[in-house]
């Protein structure tokens, strides 16, 4: 029998109200269960959104620099606990321990700098246009905060939203996926052991059509930040709109890779591997698109075609493996329908295509590194993000015509160039519409320091990660102090 896992609550690991829970089971061998995680309910979101407005109250009056020292103890036990985490990890999620280690690390990286910024969080001081007053703009905590993230950076992403959050004194309800409830309990257990005050984060686990929906719908909920679809990223703004609630949407990316004629082929190539096969392609950021100067298209696409048949499938703990399983089944449906959707148009598999085949591998969700040939600009296979190891190549002509097929897609998150001539780097890097682009680099591998996000139907204007997170999380407030005695009118009393 698997562990039943609880929901924190009310500062307790509690049972769902329901008594009801879900499967969490490993996509590399679906025999082995994980746990038992809750199926929770409204009743246990009510409790929850309760219970953070006590600990919102006591935790926005906390010193910003003293919450940053918490988030300072929650890095050292993630630093501590990296391997054990990045072991459960790749148990419930699949992806490679390197990348699950580096998931964790990047938790790490996003505590320490919410623990530094609980000694800046600044405001601004600016002159008043009359004498003997000031003004200036400070940052407010907003309240409680509803975080819904996705399955394929079961860490990095939570922390990206839960850090800034807390740094700027809110509290937090955690919605994790259910593909990987195990690294959020995980991850919630730090919190605790690390002195945050019990009710400032609460964790519910369930259905995003339950309990996501019944954060978005709370009205004492004042802040959503979501990771996942475009299409449940619409409904929840629709939702939010409605209610006048902030929010920050990230969703989906159809990132593409561009690689001119005088490129060092050797490194695009390392590049397009992991960009298009790292996480076996379940990266918002991941090398969906490959569009290829036509004087290099054919000897690259073999040697693309060439590495991508080589690398070795397995569990994503099997130190030899190089590409995990993808998260479930609709996951490998998805991709097997979008392979035959580009046939149908006429792509052809260049290589993989198919599910492995290999016994061993017949529990798990696999499917082999795919790249499809011959795609043009329109098909769906370069215009729908597949969210798998599937590379979609194009051929064009110059540089202009790969920055108009880069940008003729809905999507704009990430965008890369691989190229040794600085003008159409800097052309690339001024023209592609994205709200990231690498430079002889892959379309994978942000850090947290730096805002991330996209543009158009990527996201709502947001970004995660760096400073610019902070705005998102607090309010601004203005004060005027007016130290002259009398009344003093703007824009009137004005003159020298
Ligand atoms: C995602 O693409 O889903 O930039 C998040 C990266 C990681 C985070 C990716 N640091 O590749």
């Amino acid at each position: 029998m698997a562990d039943n896992f609880k929901n924190f609550i009310a500062g307790e690991w509690v049972a769902p109200a329901s008594g009801a829970y879900f499967e969490n089971r490993n996509p590399a061998d679906w025999n082995d269960v994980i746990g038992c995680f809750p199926r929770s309910g409204p009743d246990d979101v009510a409790r929850a959104i309760a219970s953070a407005k006590r600990g919102f109250a006591a935790w926005s009056r906390t010193p910003a620099p003293i919450r940053g020292q918490v988030l300072q103890r929650v890095g050292e036990l993630l630093v501590l606990r990296k391997e054990a985490i990045a072991q459960a990890m790749t148990r419930e999620m699949g992806k490679v321990l390197a990348e699950t280690r580096g998931d964790v690390q990047e938790g790490i990286d996003t505590a320490f700098y919410a623990a530094s910024e609980g000694r800046r969080l600044f405001g601004r001081v600016v002159p008043s246009e009359l004498r003997n007053k000031w003004a200036m703009a400070y940052r407010r905590p907003i309240g409680v905060a509803g975080l819904i993230t996705p399955f394929n950076f079961p860490m990095a992403i939570p922390t990206w939203k839960m850090f800034p959050a807390l740094a700027c004194g809110n509290a937090v309800i955690f919605k994790p996926a259910e593909d990987v409830p195990h690294t959020a309990h995980l991850l919630v257990e730090i919190l605790v052991e690390a002195g945050l005050p019990p009710e400032v984060i609460q964790l519910v686990h369930g259905q995003g059509s339950v309990v996501g929906r019944a954060l978005v719908e709370h009205p004492d909920v004042p802040v959503i930040s979501f990771t996942g679809s475009t299409e449940t990223g619409a409904v929840i703004g629709a939702a939010c709109g409605r209610l006048h609630k902030r929010l920050s949407l990230e969703m989906g990316g159809k990132n593409a890779m561009i690689v001119m004629e005088d490129a060092d082929l050797d490194l695009a190539l390392d590049g397009v591997l992991w960009g298009a096969f790292g996480t076996t392609g379940q990266r918002c950021t991941a090398t969906s698109r490959l569009i290829l100067h036509e004087k290099i298209h054919d000897t690259f696409l073999r040697s693309v075609c060439d590495r991508a048949g080589q690398l070795r499938l397995g569990p994503g703990l099997d130190p030899k493996t190089e590409v995990g399983p993808l998260i479930h089944e609709e996951a490998r449906k998805k991709v097997e329908y979008y392979v035959g959707v580009g046939k149908e148009q006429g792509a052809s598999v260049a290589i993989g295509g198919a599910e492995p085949g290999d016994k061993a591998l017949a529990a798990g969700w696999f499917y082999r590194p795919t790249v499809l040939a011959g795609v043009q600009p329109g098909m769906r296979v370069e215009q729908e993000e597949i969210f798998g190891p599937v590379l979609s190549v194009l051929k064009v002509s110059d540089l202009a015509e790969a920055i108009r097929v880069n940008n003729d897609v809905h999507y704009g998150l990430s965008s890369s160039i691989y190229t040794r001539n600085v003008n159409s780097a800097f052309r690339a890097m001024e023209d592609l519409d994205t709200g990231i682009t690498y430079v002889n680099a892959p379309t994978i591998g942000a850090e947290a320091h730096l805002p991330f996000g996209g543009v158009k139907q990527t996201g709502n204007g947001h970004r995660e990660g760096g400073w610019a997170v902070y705005d998102f999380y607090s309010e601004i407030k203005v004060v005027y102090v007016d130290y002259s005695g009398k009344l003093q009118r703007a824009q009137i009393d004005t003159e020298a």
